[in-house]
């Protein structure tokens, strides 16, 4: 399917209905047309067959093997422990596991054909949807995940919900579809109260739908808010992220922060992935209004032709930083607008373990190997553990941006018995464990992903048993180091602002980047095009004795190397496919030749 025929397919579709109900109920098919399935993410679900078999099946020249993966989505990754239930019941019907995503979410795979109606109905009973999980529509709003009861991490809940709310497609196509009509949850209608003269100006010009219109976005947008020093949602890794100002206890305002995304294609320069950058600073009241016209500009001027160079990043480079700037501004009459704030963070870590809340209550954030939820042959009964504490304690969970789960509003009195349901499950709380195994995270890849070039998920745990021997070794098992894999360069494990990243190009082959940051402020670049899978923890080793003989008193790894490799230099957009050496020698050639 050509790239500009998304946009025709989106045109023609009657609201995202297109011939998706047709090719559901026709029973004689195994599975839907691509045009069906380009349609069907906007629904939260994608078309997919499991990879494991798909050479065998060809040679025995039988079909794939069909199924759906269908996202959940639910702001700032807030379950209550009926939604956690339905969900797991649903899993049972699939692959028998959930998989956490780093956006907060919740998929499920391997969903049959005939069984998606029931799922996403199910999950829309729950007070949940799939609706916008994925297509070119503002997908989950991210949100800090500790449940702290102060008025900026509440404030910045509700803000999440809002946007939720706010950036829903509108079409009775979902509902037809999935819900034989029926009105959905009130949890997730239409409400919005919207400035009037706002409105006016970004209403789409001839669209059904109040902010899409009848070709919804270029791409997928997403939002996040970060609340300082925390950066658990990669606030610069968003199309636009938002960070709050507080003042004397409350939120003054925002700073929204733009053109964060990680797409790529290995050795296409027009590709990279691309840290936002803070375009302004709104008060409080004005900060919705201010994002949806980030997203409307995004709307209008994007590029409709090229999918590959549609995201905000590429927007932004087109348009010029003023000019963008200049056009948002212009979306919001009557309304102050301020010069960035100056931003800090520490960590994109979670705080694993026991915490409180701030109310007399409790919460226990628990790592989950990869987001994956299952239960695992002779290790943790994660599936088993989270639905009894669902079902005996009916405690809500939040998924982290890490793809962990927090037990939240666990009342003192009620936290020896989770304990004891995390213990007789052997889930594990992390004691012993390296600070950088808590937040290594891989993305799905093989055998679901359709795009992957080679394992993530299924191998990044054996690459960190051997990379904690070496930490260990060397004594740095407590030193933040962040590290991410992913099975092909669209960048869904965020790799590009890691300490060391796996980025696949092909089975067992590895582009390695390194010299991002904990914080998520920084971003990495090539050092090897390619590595063989077995070759990673060596290469890995190089970069952490350098590390321990040249660091300086309470210097991370992060900072150690941008003293010492990068030297503050701001990454150009030939790091993510020209390796390090390559680069240094050039640069050290230009240098003689300059001298000479
Ligand atoms: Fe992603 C596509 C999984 C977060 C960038 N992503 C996919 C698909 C749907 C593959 C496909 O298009 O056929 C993957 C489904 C695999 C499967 O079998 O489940 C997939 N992405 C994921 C998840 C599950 C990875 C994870 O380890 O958790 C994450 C789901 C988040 C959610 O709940 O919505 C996920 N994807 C991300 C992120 C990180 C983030 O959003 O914070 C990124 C990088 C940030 C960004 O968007 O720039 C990301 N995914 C992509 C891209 C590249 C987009 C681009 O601009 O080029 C694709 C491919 C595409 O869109 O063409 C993609
Ligand atoms: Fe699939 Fe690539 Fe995303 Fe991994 S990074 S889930 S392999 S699209």
């Amino acid at each position: 399917m050509s790239k500009a025929s998304v946009e025709e397919l989106k045109l023609e579709s009657l609201g995202l209905r297109g011939r998706i109900a047709e090719e559901f109920a026709d029973t004689s098919l195994s599975h839907i047309s691509d045009d069906s399935s380009n349609l069907l993410k906007h629904h939260g679900s994608y078309q997919q067959d499991n990879r494991d078999v798909r050479a065998e099946r060809s040679k025995a020249k039988l079909d794939k093997d069909w199924s759906f993966m269908v996202r959940s989505k639910m702001p700032g990754g807030r379950v209550t422990a009926r939604q956690w239930l339905i969900h797991d019941e649903l899993c049972a019907k699939a692959m028998g596991s959930l998989r956490l995503t780093n956006r907060q979410g919740i998929q499920l795979h391997g969903v049959l054909k005939g069984g998606i109606k029931e799922v996403i109905h199910n999950v829309c009973h729950s007070g949940m949807s799939t609706m916008g999980a994925c297509g070119d529509v503002v997908r989950n709003t991210m949100g800090p995940a500790a449940p702290i009861k102060d008025a900026v991490h509440t404030d910045t809940q509700k803000l999440a919900e809002e946007f939720s709310r706010r950036f829903l497609w509108r079409s009775s196509a979902y509902a037809d579809i999935w819900l034989d009509g029926e009105k959905v949850d009130p949890n997730w209608a239409p409400a919005r109260e919207p400035n009037p003269a706002v409105r006016a100006i970004t209403k789409a010009p001839e669209g059904d739908d109040p902010i899409y219109g009848k070709v919804y976005l270029p791409r997928k947008f997403k939002i996040g808010i970060a609340v300082q020093p925390c950066n658990d949602v990669d606030v610069y890794s968003q199309d636009c992220g938002l960070v709050p100002h507080v003042v004397d206890g409350q939120i003054e305002g925002h700073t929204l922060i733009v053109g964060g995304g990680f797409g790529m294609s290995h050795g296409q320069l027009a590709t990279r992935p691309n840290l936002g950058k803070p375009l302004l600073y709104v008060r409080r009241e004005h900060v919705a209004d201010a994002v949806e016209a980030v997203v409307t500009t995004q709307r209008d001027f994007g590029n409709r032709t090229d999918r590959k160079n549609a995201r905000l990043k590429y927007t932004l480079e087109k348009m010029g930083f003023e000019n963008f700037h200049a056009e948002v501004v212009r979306r919001l009459p009557g309304i102050e607008i301020f010069p960035p704030k100056e931003l800090k963070f520490d960590t994109v870590e979670d705080n694993l373990g026991w915490h409180e809340q701030g109310d007399g209550k409790l919460y226990c954030a628990v790592y989950i190997s990869m987001g994956r939820v299952t239960d695992r042959e002779g290790g943790p009964q994660y599936r088993a553990c989270f639905a009894e504490i669902a079902r005996t304690l009916d405690l809500p969970y939040i998924v982290t941006p890490n793809a962990n789960l927090i037990i939240a509003e666990v009342a003192p009195e009620q936290k020896d018995a989770v304990d004891a349901i995390l213990a007789k499950h052997g889930v594990a709380h992390t004691d012993g464990m390296t600070r950088a195994r808590k937040v290594a995270h891989a993305c799905v890849a093989l055998p679901t992903c359709g795009l992957s070039l080679s394992e993530s998920e299924r191998v990044l745990p054996g690459f960190m048993d051997k990379i904690d021997e070496i930490l260990r070794e060397l004594g740095l098992e407590n030193e933040p180091i962040l590290i991410r894999m992913t099975g092909c360069p669209n960048g869904c494990g965020r790799p590009y602002n890691a300490d060391f990243s796996f980025v696949g190009r092909s089975p067992n082959k590895y582009a390695l980047f390194v010299g991002g940051s904990i914080r998520g402020d920084r971003l990495a670049g090539l050092e090897y095009k390619t590595v063989l899978g077995e070759e990673i923890p060596g290469k890995v080793r190089v970069f952490l004795e350098a590390f321990k003989a040249e660091r300086q008193p309470g210097e991370i790894f992060a900072d150690w190397f941008n003293r010492t490799r990068i030297k503050g230099e701001e990454p150009t957009p030939e790091q993510f496919h020209v390796e390090f050496a390559e680069r240094a020698a050039k640069l050290a050639g230009a240098k003689v030749e300059a001298a000479g």
